[in-house]
């Protein structure tokens, strides 16, 4: 692999590892915990993994000499996020240290790789070649969902044909459930195998109380929040374009929420917001358009709107709309397949009921397309394909057509479009998430050999520097309640959502009105990896204003 002059500096850095895990260990156990919610259901789940106690790593005075090696096995498992293959690297050097001869597997292309029996081992020259890198090529990643019996089963014969006496999954709260689902049925059945999880996800969502954030959520919004800058920048140059700028997020506005505080765009759309209010598409669109004409009044014809991707799911009216139109598409398929393109918008608008065929009517006809014809294998439409940069922009134009019409407003109007997702998502991890990272997979050596199962690696106190970070473990079964999925109860992680009442959102909150009328941009600049701390080890804001001390 020909290596760039960054890559090769940065293969170099040595990771900072909370004070506590550069020595012997020992597991102090809390109390026992229980489920965030539906308690009686997580319990009757999980018999062998729930109600067990959080786990604080402490230094050992008095370690127990020599360990016998341990080999153990690795998934990475959903969307890429930086930081990855140091989770691995982490957990590589932590096995190593309990014994040279412990051995590391990675199975290929997520956990379809572990059903597969396809995996290869991690060797050091493997590993060094990934240190401090972005991406999941390492192994690669895949998003096979591990639920059945029969995946558990066949994947169990791999790790008993290679000696692993523990499965470490690195995923989003999905993943982190199975993972949990997989403890318990190992437990159940003494399989003799641990299962441990680790939080990662660049959407931020899987958080809480004990898990302060998702690794790759720092990195990955730093990337798009450099960008948005640079953007910003052109756009004070020339003062002549509105960006509307969609960020990835499949569902919560985590990432939304953190660029505007690093940005400060004239307007940035939470959907959480959205839904609590109960807005509609045109009240979105109308509270646009009046900042787009206030600044106009002023003489500025330009500025910045931040979009998140899971908005158009969380606008009741459009959940509505979509919602009828899965139903009388799946139900006609075979005539609307028949329709001439250019009838087939027609051809909906006249079947559905009035309330929806007026919202659907209202929509540029390229998203009305998109709603029609953008359907994933279960007749659903695919809300990440909406360009919804382009539908709000669209409608915004029209309706500042409008207000020019009725004198209200003067001004030109121009828009661009961009969306910023998969660029951000294995970038060289940030110093933050390159730490944050190495330290969740060695602390996860540490879990494995405190002997538990059913834990996802924890490493807390992140707002401090790095030395002084807290490690242990926390029952994934503390992080469950039962949710509705696929038409049956389940147990699950709770998805952590932006709060409205939360210290991020509040601080956004209280500037955001001086930030659409006035242009206040920050320019955030890209990610430094050698320099200053203050430059190089800042943690998001999010985490900063969350956790606060
Ligand atoms: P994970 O939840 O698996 O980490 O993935 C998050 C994400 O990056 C979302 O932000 C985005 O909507 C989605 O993955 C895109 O998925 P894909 O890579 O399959 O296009």
């Amino acid at each position: 692999m020909k290596k760039s002059a960054l890559q090769k500096a940065r293969a170099a850095y040595q990771p900072k590892l909370p004070v506590v895990l550069t020595g012997a260990v020992k597991a102090v156990e809390g109390k026992p915990t229980h489920s965030v919610a539906d308690q009686d259901d997580i319990k009757a789940l999980f018999p062998n993994t729930y109600g067990l106690p959080e786990i604080q790593f402490e230094k050992d005075p008095n370690p127990a000499k020599g360990s016998t090696p341990i080999n153990v096995g690795v998934i990475l498992s959903g969307g890429q996020a930086p930081g990855g293959h140091n989770v691995i690297s982490g957990l590589f050097d932590g096995i190593k240290k309990i014994n040279r001869d412990s051995r590391l597997y990675g199975f290929l292309m997520g956990p379809g790789g572990f059903v597969d029996h396809k995996y290869v081992e991690l060797t050091s020259e493997i590993i060094d070649q990934f240190r401090n890198t972005g991406g999941f090529d390492i192994i690669g990643s895949g998003r096979t969902k591990l639920e059945t019996k029969a995946q558990f089963d066949k994947g169990l014969e791999i790790l008993k044909q290679l000696d692993i006496k523990a499965l470490v999954i690195i995923g989003g709260d999905d993943s982190n459930t199975n993972a949990c689902v997989l403890a318990e049925y190992y437990k159940q059945i003494n399989a003799g195998v641990q299962v441990i999880g680790c939080p990662k996800t660049i959407d931020g969502d899987l958080k809480n109380e004990v898990i302060e954030t998702s690794f790759g959520f720092d990195t990955a919004t730093k990337v798009y929040s450099e960008v948005i800058g640079n953007i910003q920048r052109d756009c004070n140059s020339a003062k002549k374009y509105w960006h509307f700028i969609k960020l990835m997020g499949r569902s919560a506005s985590h990432i939304a929420l953190e660029c505007a505080l690093q940005c400060q765009p004239n307007v940035c759309i939470i959907s959480e917001e959205v839904e609590a209010k109960k807005q509609t598409l045109n009240d979105i669109v109308n509270s646009i358009a009046d900042i787009v004409a206030a600044r106009a009044a002023n003489g500025n014809n330009y500025g910045t709107v931040l979009i998140p991707e899971g908005l158009i799911e969380f606008i009741p009216a459009m959940k509505v709309l979509i919602a009828e139109l899965n139903d009388l598409l799946a139900a006609n398929a075979a005539e609307f397949a028949t329709i001439e393109p250019n009838n087939r918008l027609s051809w909906v608008a006249d079947r559905l009921s009035a309330e929806n065929a007026g919202i659907f009517t209202s929509l540029p006809d390229g998203v009305a397309n998109q709603l029609c014809l953008d359907r994933d294998p279960h007749g659903n439409v695919q809300v990440s394909l909406i360009e919804t940069e382009k539908l709000l922009g669209h409608m915004v134009a029209r309706r500042l057509d409008q207000m020019k019409s009725e004198g209200r407003y003067v001004g030109k109007f121009a828009a661009q479009f961009h969306f910023f997702g998969y660029e951000g998502r294995c970038a060289d991890p940030s110093n933050f998430d390159a730490d944050y990272c190495y330290a969740l997979g060695f602390n996860a050596s540490c879990l494995i050999r405190a002997g538990v199962t059913g834990y996802m690696s924890s490493v807390r106190n992140l707002t401090k520097p790095s030395v002084q970070w807290i490690a242990g473990g926390i029952p994934i079964t503390m992080m469950m309640n039962m949710e509705r999925r696929h038409g049956a109860m389940k147990p699950v992680i709770q998805k952590a959502l932006v709060t409205l009442d939360g210290a991020a959102f509040t601080k956004f909150a209280e500037q955001r009105d001086s930030w659409a009328i006035n242009t206040e941009f920050v320019y955030p600049g890209p990610i430094q990896y050698f320099g200053p701390a203050e430059v190089c080890d800042q943690c998001s804001m999010t985490l900063k204003y969350e956790h606060a001390a």
